[in-house]
């Protein structure tokens, strides 16, 4: 892992391609759990990000290659980039630029707002590269909440997703449960479970959405114990998005296991004291 990098060294502002969060916005997310904010990252930022991506996890396609040589090649990329010890957590640690980008105070700002909080902190960040099922590679991510996942003391926690090219239906996005965010926390291991069955009343009591495409530069925003789950990739093209997490700045660390708080000395019980975990706003 690189050294970290320190904020006031490297920012520089992206403002002029983020969107904001309204109130409305702010009373469907208290209402949901969750809101869609169409066009909140401007185009050209989507394209940079993903290029950052690219370049990061070896991926540099954009579909599923017709030419086998190519889709070999494809397949070994996707491989060597599940050895690697974060997989697709926390690129922050490896790269300046996108640290820059995930702690732009406007990102902090619209967490802000939707929390309620008056100061926020930069906490994990996900590449959602969903590859398409005929590489061999795709995968579903079985209906969850983030909080049990995220190792802080509180549940002040928005999830910021974001489309970074358009996200067909075909594409798996994401489904949510609306109002699933006032039930109590579930499981972890979303990967042994199925919430269907351990928990059928949530699909009785919460009306799911539909799936529906998010154009490039959508955000989804969710609170962190909003249920939610996607399905396979059935296109042919990468599904490329990007999910990071921002948290009231009082939450202290608890020790649960992360990819993005894992190894870096922090201690449980107290506050995340680490310059990867800049206060972004206000
Ligand atoms: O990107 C997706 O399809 C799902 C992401 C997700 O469930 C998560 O980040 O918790």
């Amino acid at each position: 892992m690189n050294s970290p990098v320190k904020l006031n060294e490297i920012y520089e502002d992206l403002s002029p391609f983020i969107g904001d969060v309204t109130p409305e916005h702010v009373e469907i997310f208290w209402r949901d759990g969750v809101v869609h904010i169409p066009g909140f990252v401007k185009p050209e930022l989507c394209e940079r990000v993903i290029q950052h991506f690219m370049d990061w996890s070896g991926i540099h396609w954009r579909e599923w290659p017709s030419d086998p040589a190519e889709q070999q090649k494809f397949v070994a990329a996707v491989e060597a980039r599940k050895e690697r010890e974060k997989m697709n957590f926390a690129i922050r640690q490896d790269d300046p630029w996108m640290f820059n980008y995930v702690t732009q105070r406007k990102f902090g700002e619209a967490a802000a707002k939707l929390l309620k909080v008056a100061s926020v902190k930069m906490l994990t960040e996900t590449l959602h590269a969903k590859l398409p099922e005929v590489s061999g590679h795709g995968n579903e991510f079985a209906w969850h909440q983030d909080l049990p996942w995220i190792p802080i003391d509180r549940s002040e926690a928005v999830q910021f997703w974001c489309a970074l090219v358009d996200v067909t239906p075909d594409m798996g996005p994401m489904l949510h449960l609306l109002g699933s965010h006032r039930s109590m926390p579930g499981y972890r291991g979303s990967y042994q479970e199925d919430a269907r069955v351990s928990y059928p009343e949530l699909f009785e009591k919460y009306e799911c959405t539909k799936l529906e495409t998010v154009p490039q530069g959508e955000a989804v925003f969710h609170h962190g114990l909003t249920w939610h789950s996607s399905g396979m990739n059935t296109s042919n093209k990468v599904r490329w998005a990007m999910s990071s997490y921002r948290v009231d700045a009082r939450s202290w660390y608890t020790g649960a296991q992360n990819f993005n708080t894992d190894g870096l000395g922090l201690k449980p019980n107290a506050t995340f004291d680490h310059p990867n975990f800049p206060t972004v706003y206000p």
